[in-house]
């Protein structure tokens, strides 16, 4: 699971920044990431904060795409809460995004919550996780702590404080950040939401260079293939390219008889 991301990460040279290519689930559903999951992205997110499944329907569909898949699966928390993230780590998910990560103290809590004392905060019961990997609870503790296989964190830059304490929050042991380009946007009070608009579209340059200076891996929400490629071509290593309800619309649409295009 998460090991694949780092694998990825970890074999990039200059000419290769070797981006994770990620699909992005909206929709509370085993089947759709089953349909999805044949297409073999990289990693697949469940979306807690503003998709439709619950905590229980998340483990589920994780199942499900564990069944039929090796890429890594990650949450996409409702929010920054240490029981939410042992919650999603115990059921076996490779690793979270948390939303409006804004100060370092939140970076910081959010690595904590992904670790085991003395390096973290995070309370012992892997109950399915060391199902899942078939290992002992000496075998899952080495997981753990071992920097090639503990979970991924990233934390999302989506807001104007989270842009102005960016250079502090990169000092925390995330692996990376993700942005929100709409919530960014938003945040910034740009006329169109998106990446497009410039306002947005320098703090998103802002973000990638004090990132990589950082070492740190940097990934973004699009849900086009040009924007996928464009991304993808500037280094960013974690590109969110599709979306179950953007491709089921698409779909759809593809098919329509013309008589039924409005
Ligand atoms: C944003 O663009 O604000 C996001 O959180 C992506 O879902
Ligand atoms: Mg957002």
């Amino acid at each position: 699971g998460g090991s694949r991301l780092r694998e990825l990460w970890r074999s990039a040279s200059a000419g290769s920044p070797n981006s994770a290519v990620a699909c992005w689930l909206h929709c509370a559903d085993e089947l759709t990431i089953e349909v999805l999951a044949q297409l073999d992205y990289d990693a697949y997110v469940m979306d807690l904060q503003h998709g439709t499944a619950d905590g229980l329907q998340a483990i589920r569909q994780l199942r499900a795409l564990q069944a039929m898949s090796s890429s890594a699966a990650l949450v996409r928390l409702a929010e920054l809460s240490a029981s939410e993230v042992g919650r999603y780590l115990d059921a076996g998910f490779s690793g979270v995004i948390c939303p409006m990560v804004n100060t370092k103290a939140q970076a910081d809590a959010l690595v904590a919550a992904c670790r085991y004392a003395p390096q973290g905060e995070r309370s012992w019961g892997p109950t399915r996780a060391m199902l899942k990997e078939r290992v002992s609870l000496k075998g899952y503790a080495q997981q753990m702590r071992d920097p090639r296989t503990r979970p991924v964190t990233l934390a999302m830059i989506e807001t104007r404080q989270g842009l102005g304490n960016l250079p502090d929050i990169l000092t925390s042991e995330v692996d990376g950040v993700f942005i929100g380009p709409m919530d960014l946007s938003c945040s910034l009070d740009e006329e169109g939401l998106g990446t497009a608009g410039p306002k947005t579209s320098k703090a998103i340059a802002r973000i990638k260079a004090l990132a990589h200076r950082q070492g740190k891996v940097v990934g973004i929400y699009v849900s086009d293939r040009s924007s996928t490629e464009h991304y993808i071509s500037k280094g960013f290593q974690f590109v969110v390219s599709a979306h179950d309800k953007v491709a089921l619309m698409a779909g759809a649409m593809s098919s329509l008889p013309r008589t039924c295009l409005r």
